[in-house]
């Protein structure tokens, strides 16, 4: 297994749309477990293959937070099949964005249907921090942040900071 680098925004490979795998195979089988341990390592609750340079409809998730027994979650091509008209508001983080936090609103429910590590098609209802994880990571694959759902000026002006540090870090 391998950690990986995450990639810091501003960096147009967050914002590129992941393809379709067409199915899990050994490679993606590795490529989740590599994602896997990069997240406990972070640490995150989810990581979603671009922010690991890899443009690939693949996420990873463990809510657990290392309370309990772990409990990861490997999708490939992950497809909302049913949203709730209720919503939940969760404070939101992101690895790509160190640091930064706000408030975002998504679907209470949602039922996501995916391919499993073994490569068998699944459906599966999450409720609370696991389906607002879930839609987190999602937006990641078609190259939304966090800071997307936001408004202008709060988007603006943590992308600007960000932007600065890294120049910061590269001098
Ligand atoms: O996508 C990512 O960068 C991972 C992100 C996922 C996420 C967090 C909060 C709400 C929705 C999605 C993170 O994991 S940020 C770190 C974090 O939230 C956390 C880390 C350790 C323990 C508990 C939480
Ligand atoms: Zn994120």
């Amino acid at each position: 297994m391998a950690i990986l680098p995450i990639i810091i925004a501003p960096d147009p490979k967050l914002r590129k749309k992941a393809e379709a795998v067409t199915a899990v195979d050994p490679e993606i089988v590795e490529l989740m477990e590599n994602m896997l341990e990069t997240m406990y390592l972070a640490p995150g609750i989810g990581l979603a293959a671009p922010q690991i340079g890899v443009s690939k409809r693949v996420i990873v998730l463990d809510i657990s937070k290392g309370e309990g027994s772990p409990d990861p979650i490997c999708m490939a091509n992950p497809k909302i099949t049913w949203c709730s008209d209720e919503t939940v508001t969760y404070e939101e983080g992101c690895l790509s964005l160190p640091k930064q936090y706000d408030q975002v609103t998504r679907p209470a429910k949602i039922r996501v249907s995916f391919l499993n590590k073994k490569n068998v098609q699944e459906e599966c209802e999450a409720n609370g921090l696991l389906a607002t994880c879930i839609r987190h990571e999602m937006d990641h694959l078609t190259g939304t942040l966090f800071v997307d759902h936001l408004s202008h000026l709060k988007r603006t002006m943590i992308l600007r900071k960000l932007k600065k540090l890294k120049k910061l870090n590269a001098s």
